[in-house]
């Protein structure tokens, strides 16, 4: 089956000025978009054509398909975890479980944040669910992906520098500040 580039749930300057119409077109339109095209051409005629995305991800060796399908599975994860009504806290239940697992939302925070800007090189920073029911901060590198360790992801942050140059060049710590302003809580708690 042929795999295709998730519209996202705002438009291009919807994310603005926070993050930029001109990121939008970069991040979403030409990254996020080449890998849903190459993957669609590395799947033809394998094993792996008739297979849902979440199954290529769990299945595909290390190696350019890997790659391919989760950058496509995590963009798409990325896109939906911000709004343009984001921002503040969670509540709930999600608030119970990160008070829980770090003491208060505000330590979550920044660990979450420290955590992101220590990612050395092009990864991904995440809040995930482990299979006991607990909360952890993880980040992987390149295409890693935590769906490929049998764990839930519940938000994330693209930390390569394409999520970010445009906007800010080289300050990490200054799109970590920003991203807090987009996060939809809701989204993370309909994961949990
Ligand atoms: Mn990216």
């Amino acid at each position: 089956m042929e795999h295709v580039l998730p519209a996202l749930r705002y438009s291009k300057d919807g994310l603005a000025p926070i993050i930029s119409a001109e990121t939008i077109e970069y991040h979403y339109g030409k990254h996020h978009a080449t890998y849903v095209n190459n993957l669609n051409k590395l799947i033809a005629g394998t094993e792996y054509a008739e297979l849902s995305l979440e199954e290529i991800v769990r299945k595909a060796p290390a190696g350019p398909l890997f790659n391919n399908a989760a950058q496509v599975w995590n963009h798409t994860f990325y896109w939906n975890g911000l709004s343009p009504k984001g921002g503040g806290e969670p509540s709930g239940a999600l608030a119970d479980a990160i008070q829980a697992a770090f003491g208060s939302f505000a330590q979550f925070k920044e660990k979450f944040t420290a955590a992101s800007i220590g990612q050395f090189g092009s990864g991904w920073s995440w809040l995930v669910k482990n299979a006991d029911g607990t909360l952890a901060i993880e980040t992987t590198g390149n295409a890693g992906t935590p769906l490929k360790d049998g764990k839930t992801p519940l938000l994330t942050c693209d930390v390569w520098e394409h999520a970010y140059y445009i906007d800010f060049r080289n300050a990490r710590a200054a799109y970590l500040d920003a991203f807090w302003k987009l996060v939809d809580w809701t989204f993370v708690a309909q994961n949990l």
